[in-house]
């Protein structure tokens, strides 16, 4: 059975005492994925997710190249890009990854130092500081590689007052389906390949300052569910997480291997997503056809008071509805959470999201890993890649 390694103590001042000085995060910005019909992706995420729009950028506003829609939802903004001609290197993309999340953009209080001090400590540059201005004010944005062809964004806001950035109208839509309680990016989860973990373990050490905060092991699964091993790496605030997979030998083929596989290399596996009230998010989730994968099997309900031991008391869920919805229920030290992954949502077997409402618990649900691969599996049966 898999168990939550801690490489460092719980106690997150402590930890990240002195950590991260010279790239100081005030959170995520945005999410942009680049993506094959950029205005029906966006209408997807409007019906099923929820979201709501926000701004613009295509032909209508000068942007000859490209049309990016930019959704939000509470602290969430997504943008979904698409190209407009074949000359676009955005086509070279999503001809090799499919739909995917192109940038993890951060934000910053310094873009130029953030790509400066990164750059310095050996990051690969994606995009060297570019100041930005409209008649709303300036941003400047940097940019840096991470794992594949993923970049990180630095995003430097000053007093910026427009919509998103400079270059972005308004988008007022007349089409704008209720939000469904998503509040804010929990972590971003992403592969790369077999023996890769640890160097990107110390690059998000070394070029992020980030520190590893919960490690998973393979040796600890040593069953036939989809093997894997996972390093969670944080940044000096606690604000972000970028768990990090590499596919593991097991009897069955890994589903990091089928992501690495279908996305063509190292990318963005999951975004989960923080709700305060899973349940109804949930439902309404399924309501507008959002896919989840499949309950785990009515034993693994039964031995929920066990597993959760003294924080039973606490949960106020009705575990019959839980159990309806397919939610997934887990507790550490410092409290529970329930969490529950759609499917896959393009036609890849790539990129998905994650729905977390955490009471208390700091980890990942690692008691859950064994009933969420089994699920995956499932899955992975149905479309011949196990
Ligand atoms: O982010 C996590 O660690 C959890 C569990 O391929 C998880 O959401 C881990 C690996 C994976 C899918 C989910
Ligand atoms: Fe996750």
């Amino acid at each position: 059975m898999m168990k939550e390694v801690k490489s460092v103590e719980y106690g997150l001042e402590k930890i990240f005492e002195g950590a991260q000085d010279f790239l100081p995060l005030l959170g995520t910005d945005y999410v942009e994925l680049y993506v094959g019909n950029a205005k029906q992706a966006a209408h997807f995420y409007k019906t099923a997710f929820g979201y709501q729009s926000l701004a613009y950028a295509g032909l209508e506003t000068g942007v000859r190249d490209r049309a990016s829609y930019v959704l939000k939802q509470d602290k969430i903004r997504l943008v979904l890009t698409t190209p407009l001609n074949s000359d676009s290197p955005i086509n070279e993309h999503l001809k090799k990854h499919g739909d995917g999340v192109k940038v993890a953009a951060l934000w910053v209080e310094d873009a130029t130092s953030a790509f400066i001090e990164t750059t310095k400590r050996g990051a690969k540059p994606f995009m060297e500081p570019t100041v930005e201005e409209d008649e709303f004010g300036t941003v400047v944005r940097s940019g840096i590689y991470t794992y594949g062809e993923t970049v990180h964004i630095f995003v430097e806001r000053k007093n910026y007052k427009g919509i998103f950035l400079p270059g972005y109208k308004v988008w007022e839509s007349d089409y704008n389906p209720t939000p469904t309680g998503l509040k804010y990016i929990d972590h971003m989860v992403g592969n790369v390949g077999w023996g890769e973990m640890n160097t990107w373990v110390k690059w998000y050490e070394e070029v992020m300052g980030f520190v590893n905060f919960l490690s998973f092991d393979d040796k600890q699964i040593n069953t036939e569910y989809s093997a894997l091993m996972s390093k969670v790496m944080s940044n000096g605030n606690g604000r972000i997480k970028f768990p990090i997979n590499e596919p593991a030998e097991g009897k069955k083929k890994s589903q990091i291997e089928e992501y690495l596989d279908f996305y063509g290399g190292p990318g963005i596996q999951h975004i989960a997503i923080a709700t305060d009230d899973i349940i109804k998010t949930v439902t309404e989730l399924r309501a507008r056809g959002v896919e989840f994968l499949s309950a785990p099997p009515h034993a693994y309900y039964e031995a929920v008071p066990e597993r959760l031991g003294e924080h039973m008391n606490m949960m106020k869920e009705d575990l019959s509805i839980i159990e309806k919805l397919a939610i997934m229920v887990d507790a550490d030290e410092e409290g529970y959470l329930l969490q529950i992954f759609t499917k896959p949502v393009q036609d890849r077997p790539t990129l998905f999201f994650e729905i977390i409402q955490r009471m208390g618990a700091k980890g990942f649900g690692a008691g859950n890993f064994k009933a969420l691969f089994e699920s995956i599996e499932r899955e992975q049966a149905k479309r011949g890649t196990l």
